[in-house]
């Protein structure tokens, strides 16, 4: 009965998962310190308070009532739905008071310190301030909840994982994130059977997991005559001639593999506005909820670059690894996603060694290294200081190509790209409303915007700023960036792979998405106001594949004349 914290449960799941991986994606290095922790709890609350607050609203029913509908849209899976009523049995009853007594998300969140406004810090709040003063309405606030049994409950700092029933869940998702190598992995090739955490959504799947000289990407063993050694479903003799097909399909066809070394935007984050729109939320709404927390909050397996998925949005556009996978189809199977959320070209050390590729046995590769962000985005209320300056770029990206020229087989490819440019973000979403504000048009990017940046959790206040010269001090760093990455591709040379330098155009990506008829706010992830979307992905990845084509077609190998009786053959040649 109890149950209505279900949805702060879930939020807070949800909230300090993602936000984690948002904290991350904000800044890798601070992610474990305090004011991080307690600025994700409370913009955890304030999300699930205004959820619960706004289902009501919408079903125009109690706010006892909202919270359980809440609880009842989560999947069982990863005890979601059980966390959910057990935040509900504990906060739901304050909740119901202060949402009553006409109290906004922002009040009651601070009112059950989630939310503090330390000494000398800023008031950070997402909704407009109360017309009372805020010290009198938060006094009021808390004169409600006085003799409530719940304050004693631990807040900030509490950790969702330390519920016995979440640590083991908790344990697993961590050591993949820490490690970015399959949780599930029998043969410990890297490769897995299992989608998430780190299996096969993130790098291709392997078709014999006890056996760790069978996996995606190597040459073939023996002609793949008895088995199909490199998994990309193409073994066994033509009974006409004897010859084994890996020799007659894919010999001289100069097979590759796909490898993005990238960021949050490279994995795709991305959280469903399902998640958080009221007037939308359904029993399915969080129906991939268990994937995408296994997944870091990451969709991998529909991004630009590594997806085998088609887009769930209306767009046609395949990803870099579909495309060289229909130029040749010996490339089945063959990426590899090695991108985590708050990856930077500093960070991007503690995980390589997650990459998989052997130079003796393996076929070559195409590498994107894609670090198009965190380099000047961090969380700081001035992120100047943190930012990569040009010469400390130089050198950490030196390491990373060294690092690949001893483990790339010889005849790859590696792009460096540049990184974007994000006024675009401020200027085409400030005014706008976020999912959240929708409902009753009061919560703008803007606003969003400057609650994160006040908790010290954006993920870009260079950029996530009303503060035009610090925007624009964040470009030039950007550019500086860049023009440091072009520099080393015109001048440095390395044994075992060509070096290329690629613009991130993201105006080109606009211009395009303008000619078919779209706005570029339609471009941005519609929760965070931050990452590029799926069709943005799309879009860049056709822009890169059309000027690599152009540029550099060696890039891409050639045409296989032996798709069409592959496919004969082999069919879909195993799935994905
Ligand atoms: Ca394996
Ligand atoms: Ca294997
Ligand atoms: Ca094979």
């Amino acid at each position: 009965m109890n149950s209505p914290w279900k949805a702060l449960l879930a939020a807070r799941l949800l909230l300090l998962l993602s936000l984690h991986s948002w904290a991350s994606a904000v800044s890798y290095i601070d992610q474990h310190s305090t004011s991080h922790s307690n600025g994700h709890t409370c913009v955890g609350c304030v999300l699930v308070v205004s959820v619960v607050e706004q289902l009501a609203q919408v079903h125009n029913s109690t706010i006892q009532a909202s919270m359980e509908r809440l609880c009842s849209y989560l999947p069982k899976k990863l005890f979601l739905k059980t966390t959910c009523y057990l935040m509900v049995h504990k906060f739901g009853s304050d909740i119901i008071k202060l949402l009553e007594a006409g109290m906004n998300a922002d009040v009651v969140c601070h009112t059950l310190e989630f939310c503090k406004q330390n000494t000398g810090q800023p008031l950070c709040h997402l909704y407009l301030l109360p017309r009372e003063s805020w010290k009198f309405t938060l006094e009021k606030a808390r004169q409600i909840v006085k003799k409530s049994s719940t304050m004693q409950y631990p807040r900030s700092g509490s950790n969702i994982c330390s519920l016995p029933f979440l640590a083991k869940i908790c344990q697993k998702i961590k050591l993949s994130i820490t490690n970015s190598v399959p949780y599930k992995d029998m043969d410990s090739d890297k490769y897995s059977v299992f989608p998430t955490l780190r299996g096969y959504h993130w790098r291709g799947r392997d078709c014999n997991d006890s056996d760790k000289t069978v996996y995606p990407g190597r040459r073939p063993d023996n002609w793949d005559i008895h088995r199909d050694s490199n998994c990309n479903g193409i073994w066994g003799k033509d009974p006409k001639d004897e010859i084994p097909y890996e020799k007659k399909f894919c010999e001289g066809s100069q097979p590759r593999g796909i490898i993005l070394l990238g960021d949050s935007a490279g994995a795709h984050f991305h959280i469903p506005p399902e998640w958080l729109a009221a007037s939308q939320m359904s029993l399915n709404s969080f129906f991939s909820l268990p994937m995408a927390i296994t997944n870091e909050l990451d969709w991998p397996q529909r991004s630009g670059v590594t997806g085998f998925l088609d887009a769930t949005s209306r767009i046609e556009e395949k990803s870099i690894y579909l495309r060289l996978r229909r130029r040749n189809h010996c490339n089945h199977r063959d990426y590899q996603n090695i991108s985590r959320n708050g990856a930077s070209s500093h960070n991007l050390e503690e995980f390589i060694k997650s990459l998989s590729r052997n130079q003796l046995l393996d076929h070559p590769a195409i590498v994107i290294y894609a670090m198009i962000g965190n380099d000047v985005c961090n969380g700081q209320t001035d992120p100047v200081p943190k930012m990569t300056t040009p010469e400390k770029l130089y050198s950490n990206v030196m390491q990373t190509l060294k690092y690949l020229n001893s483990h790339l087989p010889n005849g790859s490819h590696v792009i460096l790209y540049g990184l974007p440019d994000g006024t675009f973000l401020w200027d085409n979403l400030h005014n706008r409303y976020h999912p959240l504000g929708q409902l009753n048009k009061d919560v703008t990017y803007a606003q969003l915007y400057s609650f994160l940046g006040c908790l010290q959790v954006s993920p870009c206040s260079g950029w996530l700023t009303s503060n035009k010269t610090l925007r624009t001090l964040t470009s030039e760093r950007a550019e500086q960036l860049s023009k440091t990455l072009k520099k080393i591709a015109t001048s440095e040379k390395f044994t075992n792979f060509n070096l290329f330098y690629m613009d991130f155009a993201f105006q080109e990506i606009i211009e395009e998405w303008r000619r078919r008829g779209g706005q570029p706010w339609q471009l941005i992830e519609p929760v965070d106001g931050f990452h590029p979307n799926e069709v943005a992905s799309f879009l860049l990845a056709e822009n890169l594949w059309k000027k690599v084509q152009l540029q550099w077609p060696q890039v891409l190998g050639k045409e296989n004349p032996f798709n069409s009786q592959i496919e004969q053959v082999f069919g879909d040649q195993g799935g994905h």
